[in-house]
């Protein structure tokens, strides 16, 4: 064997040459990586004794893409067009053995071989627009040209990875190889083939293409405010009506303007922050971890009933407990309703749904829970309700079990502290609706323990949710952001602007919906009460109309029977009757002072979060909102917007509005700098 650098070998196995790279943990193709594997196709080529070429990668997968850490760095050493050249000058057949997640380069890299076989398991995909990027290693060129050019504008454009079996069907690969040694059955392989085949020789697919074909796709999909898939569709254009190397060439440019844009630079630090989020500073990687095996959630409303099925979709058993047979039934068949759709949307096999629903056990009994290892609570938002069913989880649980509060809002420190093992307390904070959404603030009360934390964090991946851990305190870190941002909106209404146009503001810089249009969908009443009710807030007034959001037909929006809400004027004239009675005569408020106050406050109260060490780290704020709230990914989250615009424009905005900026916001900005990520 011989040992080209590092991280890729040259061996022969009878008259294979086999070319082994191997770098973990994803075998990224970074620089030593491509140089590694051109000087190893050389020597290949030349040993007269080697009829063909096989190339795999050791560890968990194939190539799984360019190294993206190396794009903001200048590029040194041999390029990824180098690699491809290096391809196209081998005079013998090559073969790729492929496992694992071929994405991005990988794919690119493996188009280049002449052959490729693949493993059941493995996926493969154009991920590039996630990142804000097109494929920029002849992706475009070569895709098209194996599976056609329908496919390959869907794969470029959704980037989502489509699995062996489909690639099989579509033209990409040429084999399914039996699960398990893609080594073995890969040089089987080898030894069949005779020609040398290449991909960018293949014309067939991209000839004679009717440029309708591409108008048609553009009019027939919405990107949003996504630039890169527009993009994208321009190059798999360009191999229909280029040569090869003139649609490289034209790939190459629009690669390299991508790769500079803001947007990409957004969507490249969500990557590694959303990677980031998952390490905890100061959290040592022994601490011992509990098994979880076997789980309990208290109350089976939307919230608890979704908790639910998110456990037992990632097989663990729950006991699902409500305090009577009436609301349990109510739990019981919102979950059996919810597997029937996934079922007849094809997302779920019968028996995988039955398997499911089968695992969630209903019982009216929290004597039930005694054998959980852990337990969520996802009574009523109110603390003397939490507390009580802390306390009661308390005395039924064994001593080693932890209990995990859903609040959305009030004191965990409080919460813990009605037990009597405040340390194997801490919130697990899923959002709604919690079968869908990714983010969990992981919330550590000042008690919660070193192990019981890693512990969430480990069940948070295993249930395929992103765990972020927060601080206890009010709204821990998205929902006291989102405050600070409604408390701005109510402003702006109450001085002259609608609600709608607000909403309008936030969906134009690429929120899902604005904030009242939020609040519908969430329930105007959701902190309301009305025996309190002063009806001095637009709020009040319309939860004491019975104008409660969504559910109830009409909030902010009125709603027609699908949930589509239109602007109210019931809603306007509450609103100038109340703006009346305060003595308000209303301004017209542009636009961009709408943006303004929207969003500064709300990273103002993200840096108090960081300053008050609710979180660990700027990025982990993002993660939040990129996660949980709908930011969209390609202004890169709210606190690495705030360093694009630049902190002392955020800070002499606040001043502006008369919002005092955050002693740290105040700092950064002096010192130009922006939130350390
Ligand atoms: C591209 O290829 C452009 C080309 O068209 C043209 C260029 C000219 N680079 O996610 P994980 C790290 S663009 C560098 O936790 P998993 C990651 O940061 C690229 N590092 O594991 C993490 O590091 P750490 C197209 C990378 O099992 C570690 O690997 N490719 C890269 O949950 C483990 O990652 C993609 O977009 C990379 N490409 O998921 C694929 N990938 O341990 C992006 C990963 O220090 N990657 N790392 O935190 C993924 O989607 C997932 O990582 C993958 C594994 C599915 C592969």
């Amino acid at each position: 064997m011989t040992q080209i650098n590092p991280v890729t070998t040259l061996e022969k196995d009878g008259d294979i040459a086999v070319i082994t790279l191997n770098a973990p943990p994803v075998n990224a193709l970074s620089e030593i990586m491509r140089e590694g594997l051109i000087a190893a196709l050389k020597l290949a080529d030349t040993d007269a004794s080697a009829r063909a070429i096989l190339v795999i990668c050791a560890g968990r997968t194939f190539i799984a893409g360019a190294d993206i850490s190396e794009f903001d760095k200048v590029q040194t050493g041999a390029s990824l067009r180098d690699v491809q050249d290096a391809f196209d000058a081998v005079s013998k057949p090559v073969v790729m053995g492929l496992h694992g997640t071929i994405l991005g380069g990988g794919l690119e890299t493996a188009m280049c071989g002449h052959y490729r076989v693949a493993v059941p398991s493995a996926k493969m995909g154009q991920p590039e627009v996630a990142l804000g990027l097109v494929p920029g290693a002849g992706g475009t060129q070569r895709l098209p040209r194996l599976v056609g050019v329908e496919s390959a504008l869907a794969m470029v454009t959704d980037g989502k990875p489509i699995s062996a079996a489909e690639a099989l069907r579509l033209g990409l690969i040429d084999a399914l190889l039996p699960e398990g040694d893609v080594r073995t059955a890969a040089l089987d392989y080898a030894r069949t083939v005779k020609d040398v085949r290449r991909t960018r020789d293949m014309n067939d697919k991209v000839t004679g293409v009717a440029p309708q074909v591409f108008n048609d796709f553009r009019e027939s999909h919405d990107f949003g405010g996504f630039e890169a898939p527009g993009d994208a569709v321009a190059c798999v254009e360009a191999a229909t009506r280029l040569n090869f190397d003139e649609g490289l060439e034209f790939e190459r440019v629009i690669f390299e303007a991508r790769k500079a844009s803001a947007q990409s630079l957004a969507m490249r630090y969500a990557f590694f922050a959303e990677r980031k989020a998952g390490k905890v500073p100061g959290l040592a990687d022994d601490v011992p971890i509990l098994a979880i095996k076997n789980v309990g959630v208290v109350g089976a409303g939307f919230m608890g009933s979704g908790i639910a099925q998110v456990f037992a979709n990632a097989g663990l058993t729950v006991i699902l407990v409500e305090a009577d047979d009436a609301a349990l039934a109510r739990g019981m068949d919102g979950i059996a309703k919810a597997y029937e759709t996934a079922v007849a949307r094809g997302r779920l096999k019968q028996d995988e749904a039955d398997a499911r629903r089968g695992r969630i056990k209903p019982s009216t009994k929290l004597d039930d829970m005694a054998a959980c290892d852990l337990v969520v609570e996802a009574v009523f938002e109110r603390m003397d309700v939490k507390k009580q069913v802390m306390a009661k989880l308390d005395a039924v649980l064994r001593p080693d079990a932890i209990i995990a509060s859903n609040t959305s809002f009030l004191d965990l420190n409080e919460i813990a502290a009605a037990t009597s093992r405040p340390e194997r307390v801490l919130g697990l904070h899923f959002f709604s609706p919690a079968a869908v959404m990714r983010l969990v603030e992981v919330v550590k009360a000042d008690t919660t323990s070193a192990s019981v934390l890693a512990t969430a964090l480990k069940l948070t991946k295993t249930i395929g949710k992103l765990g972020v851990v927060v601080g206890a305190g009010p709204g821990f870190v998205g929902n006291r952001m989102l405050l600070a941002r409604q408390r701005q909106a109510d402003w702006l209404v109450l001085e002259g602007a609608s609600p709608f146009a607000v909403d309008k503001v936030m969906t134009d810089f690429g929120f899902p919906m604005g904030p009242f249009a939020l609040a519908d969908l969430a329930g105007l009443d959701l902190f309301w009460d009305a025996a309190t009710s002063k009806g001095e807030t637009l709020r009040d007034l319309l939860c004491e109309a019975g104008r409660k959001g969504q559910k109830s037909g009409a909030g902010y929006y009125d709603y027609d029977e699908k949930r589509k809400g239109s602007p109210s004027p019931v809603t306007e004239k509450m609103l100038a009757d109340l703006r009346t009675q305060k003595g308000i005569t209303p301004r017209a408020i542009s636009d961009s002072e709408i943006l303004e106050r929207c969003l500064y406050p709300l990273i103002n109260e993200g840096a108090k979060i960081l300053e008050e060490g609710k979180a660990a780290r700027a990025s982990d704020i993002d993660v939040i909102w990129l996660t949980g709230f709908g930011w969209p990914l390609y202004w890169g989250g709210p606190m690495y917007h705030a360093g694009v615009i630049g902190l002392s424009t955020v800070a002499a905005g606040l001043r502006k509005y008369g919002v005092p900026p955050s002693p740290l916001l105040e700092k950064l900005a002096a010192e130009n700098k922006a939130f350390p990520g």
